[in-house]
């Protein structure tokens, strides 16, 4: 069996941070493990976001933990503080598959992390990573190139990204590149590869960009070459996105469990 870490934050709410990350794990049947950063509630009365970082000790405890045995792919999520960075750095074992998932905000919240904190995911975690996921403005943030409108665009901050020394960058065009058709795009180094599909049109799309992130680092995991990764990565948050549902007042998630229809799985029957 495949051991798949995400070392992220808590999504109190369920759709994105480490709670997609390990309902996506088990979809794709890894074995999920984690290691908490901080924990995102969201105020009921209000639908404010609030961040709460845990400490350094109990992040290292973890980390120690999950890394106690052999484990086959890590991905990062939010990693709310420079310390919290550089401990992450220090800790990873460098002898397997990481992917970072560059996170700087979320759907209606501020941003979790500031500029001293980008520079650090820049020069402390991105030259480890096998692969890193920014979507537009992310990307925007890491190239320096500020606001991203084009593919050309989107191609030259891939390059500049990839210049930090991650091996392979996606960049998620998402409805901001293009509100009907949009396009992922994935560098190798060398050669780019265009994912283009249609924008599903739900305002219930919170957790998306972990659960991509996490679907391709349980598919690395799992051996597919990156390219297939992406592509099976993409088709698992359309079917997520397209089964989308209001959880809250405030926001809707995707399903995780929706490509492989977990929401039919083990279903009572009185019937023999
Ligand atoms: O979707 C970005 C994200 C990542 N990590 C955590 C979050 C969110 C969005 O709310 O709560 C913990």
């Amino acid at each position: 069996m495949k051991k798949v870490v995400t070392i992220a934050g808590s999504d109190a709410t369920g759709g994105g941070g480490l709670e997609a990350d390990l309902k996506t794990f088990q979809e794709f049947g890894t074995f999920g493990l984690a290691a908490i950063t901080s924990i995102v509630t969201l105020e009921p009365a209000s639908g404010a976001h609030h961040l709460h970082p845990l400490s350094l000790e109990l992040i290292q405890e973890q980390l120690a933990s999950v890394f106690a045995g052999p484990v086959d792919a890590v991905k990062t999520g939010l990693l709310p503080s420079q310390e919290i960075i550089d401990l992450v750095s220090e800790r990873l074992p460098k002898d397997h598959p990481f992917i970072v998932d560059p996170v700087i905000g979320g759907k209606g919240t501020q941003d979790f992390i500031k500029n001293e904190q980008v520079q650090a995911l820049r020069e402390k975690l991105l030259p480890h990573a096998l692969i890193t996921t920014p979507n537009l403005r992310e990307a925007g943030i890491l190239s320096e190139m500020g606001e991203l409108t084009s593919e050309k665009q989107m191609q030259e901050a891939a390059k500049k990204i990839a210049l930090l020394g991650v091996k392979q960058v996606v960049i998620k065009g998402g409805a901001r590149l293009d509100s009907e058709k949009t396009l992922d795009l994935y560098y190798d180094g060398s050669h780019f590869q265009r994912y283009p599909h249609p924008v599903i049109d739900t305002p219930y799309n919170h957790g998306a960009g972990c659960t991509f992130a996490a679907a391709i680092t349980a598919a690395i995991a799992k051996n597919y070459p990156v390219d297939k990764a992406v592509k099976l990565a993409i088709d698992f948050v359309q079917a997520a996105i397209a089964m989308g549902e209001k959880i809250n007042p405030y926001v809707g998630h995707v399903w995780h469990g929706a490509y492989t229809h977990g929401e039919k799985r083990l279903e009572y029957s009185d019937e023999q």
